[in-house]
């Protein structure tokens, strides 16, 4: 039977994943054959990201950009999660402040701090009742609906092929199952199509997904209804990769015996579902073990987010929901979750990598330095940065000019992955074009070698 491209995503991360825990060894013995055992297997991992990645998922956090500055946090964060989501500033009135300017200093700040470390990103949200703009709050009609297709369009322009997943729409229905009222709902019950095929449009790479709260019990009015908006979706052709269940079970919810039920019949309707905002009670052991089971017994169950890393950092503190306390120690239910991710699923097969990654093999660029014909000098100086068994990091130095383009081509099968610090933008898969973003002159870059660890050109020019 062919391989779907579900497989072949989770195979990837899978891969990706453990060369990177592995590229230490890589690094130090280079030539020697490098032995990866698959999950079940005597080696267990020793963070939640990595034993995610065994079965080709990810493990992933709600980061929260104030928190960034606070250690503790971020060597916990960096240490256990291989997928990132900003809590609350990728959400429209964190990128949209005014109509039609928009705002990416605090999602960029996220996504850089993520993607430097090898992580991934999933975009929250674009189209939500709550946390909206105050010029948006009191619109509707076709101002309404054209300023929500202005603000797919624009955010995911910005984050062009750069996320992992995109939560297009978020709780748009009631707990019967019915639609939620709300001024997006006012423009027609199409709108979430509407988003949905906006979305498609202006970042194809992305997956795009439906994310709700309360529909984690196979038996309840709202799963029911999202359900069959799902279906209808499929049925009609228009765009839906993925279904996120929240799955908040704090506030006087638990995980329902039906979980694995509910997730197994998303995913028969050909889409990947994720459990993306992950708490729990007083994080409730077996509850941490269960709903990470269920999500193990189902292939296309791709991966786990938890909200937040400490219990200090949850939007529920007083219930001490995570996986980590306030002083950022292990909890009992940290263990539980660890041990379902490692014990694997009965339903996954990974592929061993049977090649040994070598790291980048050539030394550094020499420093371009270009005059333009209006006149005016630049220096673009690469340095190496963190690499693992698949990609690369480059720290760019450019001097000579504060008003400066950088172009970039990547020898070809590598692909350019992620930049942090600077505007580019991608004619291509290996060409880059950065400019200043305001932030000075230092920024980065990650490439996906894809076997060709050669560093890319790289010219200057001053305007
Ligand atoms: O955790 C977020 C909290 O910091 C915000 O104050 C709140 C405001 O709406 O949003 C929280 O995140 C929510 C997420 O975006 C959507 N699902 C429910 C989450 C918890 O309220």
């Amino acid at each position: 039977m062919a391989e779907s491209s579900s497989d072949l995503r989770r195979r990837r991360w899978w891969r990706s994943t453990t060369t990177r825990v592995l590229a230490g060894v890589a690094s130090v013995a280079a030539t020697a054959t490098v032995l990866v055992t698959a999950p079940g297997a005597d080696a267990a991992a020793s963070t939640l990201g990595a034993a995610a990645a065994q079965s080709g998922r990810y493990f992933g956090t709600a980061i929260a950009g104030s928190r960034l500055s606070n250690s503790a946090y971020t060597t916990i964060a960096a240490r256990e999660f291989n997928m990132v989501t900003a809590e609350n500033e990728m959400k429209p009135d964190a990128t949209e402040p005014n109509q039609n300017q928009f705002n990416f200093s605090a999602g960029d700040q996220i996504y850089n701090w993520a993607v430097s470390r090898g992580m991934k990103v999933r975009g929250h949200t674009l189209a939500w009742h709550a946390q909206q703009p105050g010029w948006m709050q009191n619109m509707g009609g076709s101002n309404l609906r054209n300023a929500m297709i202005n603000h797919i369009q624009k955010v995911m322009a910005h984050y062009q092929g750069k996320l992992a997943h995109w939560d297009v729409v978020n709780e748009a229905f009631n707990e019967d199952g019915s639609r939620r009222q709300s001024n997006l709902q006012g423009t027609g019950n199409d709108w979430i199509e509407v988003a949905f095929r906006t979305a498609r449009a202006a970042d194809p790479s992305t997956k795009l997904c439906y994310n709700d709260y309360n529909i984690d019990n196979w038996n309840y009015g709202k799963t029911q209804g999202v359900y069959r908006m799902v279906q209808d979706f499929k049925s009609r052709g228009v765009p839906i990769d993925c279904v996120g269940l929240q799955a908040h079970f704090t506030g006087g919810s638990s995980v329902p015996s039906s979980f694995q039920q509910t997730i197994s019949s998303f995913a028969a309707l050909g889409v990947d579902v994720a459990l993306t905002e992950v708490d729990v009670t007083n994080a409730n052991t077996g509850q941490y073990s269960a709903l990470t089971q269920a999500c193990m017994n189902v292939a296309r169950c791709v991966g786990i987010t938890v909200w937040g890393v400490r219990d200090s950092d949850s939007w529920r503190s007083n219930e001490s929901p995570l996986l980590f306390d306030g002083n950022g120690n292990k909890k009992a239910a940290y263990n539980s979750v660890l041990n379902a991710l490692n014990a694997g699923g009965p339903t996954t097969t990974p592929t061993t990598p049977t090649t040994t990654p070598t790291g980048p093999t050539t030394t550094p660029t020499t420093p371009t330095t270009t005059t333009t014909p209006g006149g005016g000098n630049c220096t673009a100086t690469l340095s190496a940065g963190q690499s693992w068994g698949d990609r690369y990091n480059l720290n760019v130095s450019v001097s000579g000019s504060s008003s400066w383009t950088v172009t970039m081509n990547v020898p070809s099968p590598a692909r350019i992955s992620a930049t942090w610090n600077v505007n580019a933008s991608w004619p291509s898969s290996q060409v880059l074009v950065a400019k200043p973003n305001g932030s000075g002159n230092n920024w980065g870059v990650t490439i996906m070698a894809n076997g060709n660890w050669n560093w890319p050109s790289v010219s200057c020019s001053a305007s």
